[in-house]
């Protein structure tokens, strides 16, 4: 009964909204170069919700929609289509009905984990007085057939729910509405004691139920279309049900049955664990929380919840197996969450296009016709509601993510969440096409940087399944391996002078493979069968234990760290390649992003392999790790002014130490002891927050390079978040002479240095 109430409400909420998403798709085409004639729309039920065909009729194309929504969606399409030179697109659907954004964005206009500026909804407690911005990221989303946006941070922010503050938001929905784009809210659990006086916030109290129920009518008085709230709770020190010994699903009922009558659903995300987890036992594991914690819920939520859950059993690191948690459910609606901001994967200063990726969890099987695509969509039980939920943040940057090639992800998200069978080849392709035009070359080098990325972020950063091995405790950017271990955050990678990796097997070590089903589950029960890419996420082995591969582990991490850092030293030369074929303007801001992003790849390596071969105490067999020849170490120069400086951790510097200037200016000098050539000279400083040091690299007397630390990059001390390379190529240099750079600090940005290089040309 109830869900009928749900689908019926929610058609009404649609025909409501029907003339100003037409209006859009009219605008669009008009935009796009079709003449007002050779374009018609109409709206055909019968197509389905959101879906469209399109048709020739003489002259005429014509858009049919299922809907207002659907014709906007077929005004896209063929948009897109002609800009692609394709064929067009006879009929579509959307693969699932929950294709929604979240944004991280507090009211202070900050956004957690966010890369691209400051929010575009919010600033100093209110929504902003302009929403243009606003606007056209609704239209940004509805080109890629995008139906929802979760406004505000999952960490909710109590004041959304306030009367004034829901004034406001109504702003946000009306220049959402003309793109089908409905907003959501994410809310604080204890909002009715918080907010509406209560002294309890229990979801079995009936003062609790009655207060959401007065709320969520409250919020579709002001926002009629409004799409639902969206829940965090018990998790990460948010308030939930076990304040009050209540299940998940008491939690998610309460909220669903107000949203109810309205057609409104309740995302409930099933990201819930105990942060302070004795790390000392080696039966617990953060892997089994979303299983243990929902699974035994299954029943018990009603018809308008949706579980919302992330790709992987951990946290969004480079690679994670997939979530049990997905394929263990078949009467709970199930969202799949996946992460468009880049935060453990470079965070739009790495080059990381995550589609390939995303198609592997998509296209995961649990057993037959139980693909992660079709679980998530609803398709092969029979539940009414389901799909796909992108954490993308954007900002208000001018290309929205703080990177001009990182909306290559967001692009990539709507196009999967329309249709996950779309390959990440295709979209690679599209995405560069629409936005880089279509010079074969460009395209060319542009898919090519976008789909080696991922497997190249992932090398040069934790392999093996091992987590991205970056610093879990503060900016999740830089390298810090042990952050990991020996705390209650439980993103353990169990590493000792013998071996690494969590047992996760059933026979010995956390269970947690027992959550898969049967033949899932005897794939990575064995080590035989596991895959190397995931061997160390499910089993604890020596460092000479051998891969499928053949190498050793402790081998495969240094040639595959060092095949990784080469290879991302290559992005930035094919990218120069394209200098005159691109816009200038971002033509350099791309060279500068991958140039960074080759200096800091050459960090990781370094990092890592140093970190496994002091564990591990084995050394690299083909000599590299430790040995730098040309490198001079800054705390071994010849210094005016520059005091050493201990690296924490050690790994981040080279020699686990640099130099932090203490005066006005500082210098630091080697003498040249190579022989007479061509060379690169390579400066590896630490770009500090906060001010702008400046930098000057002599030989001789001679100026061979100055530049700016500018950078705002997540420490605010030297270690792996700020280590930053500067190269200035092909220096002529004589055995003698005197290479000096000269730092020059800024507030708390103290000109802090790591080493020189001289790399033979
Ligand atoms: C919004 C990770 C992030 C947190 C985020 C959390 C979540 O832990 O680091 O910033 O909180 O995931 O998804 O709720």
């Amino acid at each position: 009964m109830l869900r009928v109430l749900v689908i019926l409400v929610a058609l009404g909420a649609e025909l409501w909204a029907q003339s100003p998403a037409l209006e859009s798709a009219a605008r669009e085409c008009r935009r796009a170069g079709f003449d007002r004639a050779a374009v018609a729309f109409e709206v055909k039920p019968e197509l389905g919700r959101e879906s469209f065909s399109i048709e020739r009729n003489g002259k005429k194309t014509v858009i049919a929609g299922g809907d207002s929504t659907g014709v906007l969606y077929g005004a896209f399409a063929l948009i897109r289509a002609k800009q692609l030179h394709e064929t067009l697109p006879k009929r579509e659907t959307p693969y699932a009905p929950i294709r929604w954004v979240n944004q991280w964005d507090n009211l202070d206009g900050s956004i957690e984990r966010g890369y691209g500026g400051r929010s575009i909804f919010f600033a100093n407690g209110a929504v902003l007085a302009d929403l243009s911005r606003a606007g056209e990221y609704a239209r940004l989303l509805a080109s890629v057939g995008i139906n929802g946006c979760t406004v505000n941070n999952v960490n909710a922010d109590v004041r959304v729910l306030s009367p004034e503050f829901l004034k406001q938001l109504a702003r946000i929905a009306d220049v959402f509405r003309p793109w089908g784009v409905r907003l959501s809210l994410a809310v604080d659990f204890a909002s009715p004691q918080k907010l509406g006086g209560l002294d309890t916030f229990d979801p079995l109290d009936a003062r609790v139920a009655e207060w959401w129920k007065e709320k969520a009518d409250e919020v579709y008085r002001e926002i009629p279309d409004f799409a639902g709230f969206v829940l965090k709770a018990d998790s990460e020190g948010r308030v939930g049900p076990s304040a009050y010994h209540r299940t998940h699903a008491d939690a998610a009922n309460v909220l669903a049955r107000a949203l109810a009558p309205h057609g409104g659903i309740l995302v409930y995300r099933a990201f819930v664990y105990n942060h302070h987890m004795d790390w000392r036992d080696l039966k617990n594991d953060r892997a089994r929380a979303a299983y243990d914690n929902f699974h035994p819920l299954e029943g018990a939520f009603d018809p308008n919840v949706v579980l919302q859950i992330k790709y992987g059993p951990i946290d969004f690191q480079a690679r994670e197996p997939v979530s049990p948690l997905i394929g263990g459910l078949a009467q709970t609606n199930e969202a799949l969450e996946l992460q468009i901001t880049q935060e453990y994967t470079g965070q739009q200063r790495h080059l990381c296009f995550l589609a390939p990726m995303w198609k592997q969890v998509l296209d995961f099987s649990f057993g037959p016709g139980a693909r992660v695509k079709e679980l998530v969509a609803g398709k092969t039980h029979d539940r009414p509601l389901g799909g796909f939920v992108g954490v993308a943040n954007v900002g208000n940057s001018p290309n929205w993510l703080g990177s001009d090639l990182a909306p290559a992800n967001l692009y990539a998200f709507g196009r999967l969440a329309w249709n996950p069978n779309l390959s990440a080849e295709q979209i690679a392709q599209e995405w560069t096409e629409l936005n880089w035009g279509r010079n074969a070359k460009v395209v060319r080098t542009v898919d090519d940087l976008l789909l080696r990325s991922w497997r190249v972020y992932e090398h040069y950063t934790g392999p093996l399944g091992l987590g991205t091995l970056t610093d879990i405790l503060h900016g999740h950017y830089g390298p810090n391996i042990e952050s990991a271990e020996r705390n209650g955050w439980g993103q353990w990678i169990r590493a000792d002078h013998e071996g690494i990796g969590m047992d996760r097997t059933v026979a010995t070590g956390t269970g947690f493979v027992g959550q898969y089903p049967p033949a899932v589950a005897r794939v990575y029960e064995s080590l035989a069968t596991t895959p190397d890419d995931l061997l160390l996420f499910f089993h604890h082995v020596p460092y000479t234990y051998r891969l499928h591969s053949g190498e050793t582990v402790v081998q495969y991490v240094y040639d595959s760290h060092y095949a990784a850092a080469h290879e991302a030293q290559l992005f930035p030369q094919e990218w120069a390649e394209l200098r005159g074929l691109v816009d200038e303007t971002r033509f350099e801001r791309v060279l500068a992003q991958l140039t960074y992003q080759a200096g800091h790849a050459i960090v990781w390596r370094d990092a890592i392999t140093n970190w496994f071969a002091r564990e591990s105490g084995i050394a690299d067999e083909k000599g590299r790790v430790g040995h730098y020849p040309g490198r001079y170490e800054a705390e071994k120069m010849q210094l005016d002014g520059y005091v050493e400086y201990d690296i924490t951790p050690w790994e981040d510097a080279s020699g686990g130490k640099g130099v932090v200037c203490k005066s006005a200016s500082c210098t630091a000098a080697l003498v040249f002891q190579g022989g007479d050539g061509r060379y690169d000279l390579a400066v590896q400083y630490f770009d500090l927050p906060g001010g702008s040091a400046k930098f000057r690299l002599r030989v001789n007397e001679r100026e061979a390079g100055a530049w700016t630390g500018d950078l705002e990059l997540p420490s605010k001390i030297p270690n792996g978040d700020t280590s930053t390379r500067y190269t200035v190529k092909d220096v002529r240099l004589r055995r003698g002479d005197r290479i000096r750079i000269e730092g020059i600090p800024d507030g708390p940005d103290s000109a802090a240095l790591d080493y020189v290089e001289v790399c033979p040309q």
